[in-house]
């Protein structure tokens, strides 16, 4: 089921029990469309002054913590119409662990494989994390939009999955395969929020244009670091955040 808002006031109970269940939602509109050209201008301005995470990657270029550089993608990642719904769906406090952005350029990306986040993440105490993984273009599905395994947030123990094998997921948990998929488009300004262990996938960009998405991560604010190694490792150590600390600081703030 959709929501059809501009702000946490439209969100219903149903909405929150769909979220509960399948750990998903697509929203509708959750920013303007021209909010959305504003973001994906400010999008390729990123991508023109910084570089990339992992050039070598071939399913998306990626750009971490875009909010801490840039004060118009600060504002998607602090929106607040985005911090309500994922507070409300969560069900308990939040903070930011990150954003990136995630451009799937024309032709040549391929498919982010079926994974859940979680297992990437060096979180221990929070079972509520999700992502708000907003369009910043239309997405169609053959451009890159994701598709989700419902009720696969339920799997809690599995090891982290490789998102460039479209086996790794399912070589963990085969009875996964078998299971419904749901494909969901957005158009520009549209979103989804998906749970931390929400299995998911998104196709490759077969379009002439580049696929703009921007994932924003909220934690429960009670996360404490595992001390593992993560690409935010230096903001961690920044922030005089040990292993087993709660997160906080300027770069984890609570939201919502
Ligand atoms: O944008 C993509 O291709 C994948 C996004 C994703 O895996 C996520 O937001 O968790």
């Amino acid at each position: 089921m959709d929501l059809f808002t501009a702000n946490a006031n439209s969100i219903t109970d149903e909405h929150v029990e769909s979220y509960k269940k399948n750990g998903f939602l697509r929203v509708r509109g959750i920013i303007t469309k021209e909010e959305a050209e504003r973001f994906r201008k400010a999008a390729d301005e990123h991508m023109a002054t910084f570089k990339d995470r992992n050039p070598d990657a071939k399913a998306f270029r990626q750009y971490v913590n875009t909010w801490t550089d840039s004060e118009t993608m600060k504002e998607l990642t602090l929106h607040p119409n985005i911090t309500s719904i994922a507070s409300r769906l969560a069900a308990v406090k939040l903070r930011l662990w990150h954003d990136h952005l995630l451009v799937k350029q024309p032709k040549t990306s391929t498919p982010t494989q079926f994974h859940q986040d979680q297992p990437y993440w060096p979180h221990a105490n929070g079972s509520n994390p999700l992502s708000c993984w907003v369009a910043l273009n239309d997405v169609p599905v053959e451009r890159g939009c994701m598709t989700f395994i419902p009720g696969s947030h339920g799997y809690d123990d599995l090891d982290r999955q490789n998102l460039n094998d479209a086996g790794s997921l399912f070589s963990l948990m085969p009875d996964l395969a078998w299971d419904e998929r749901v494909t969901l488009p957005l158009h520009a300004g549209d979103c989804t929020f998906h749970h931390g262990r929400t299995a998911h996938m998104a196709n490759a960009n077969v379009t002439d244009e580049n696929r703009y998405g921007v994932a924003i991560i909220y934690m429960d604010a009670t996360t404490t670091y595992t001390g593992t190694n993560h690409a935010l490792t230096d903001m961690i150590k920044e922030s005089g955040i040990s292993e087993g600390d709660t997160f906080g600081g300027k770069y984890f703030p609570e939201v919502g």
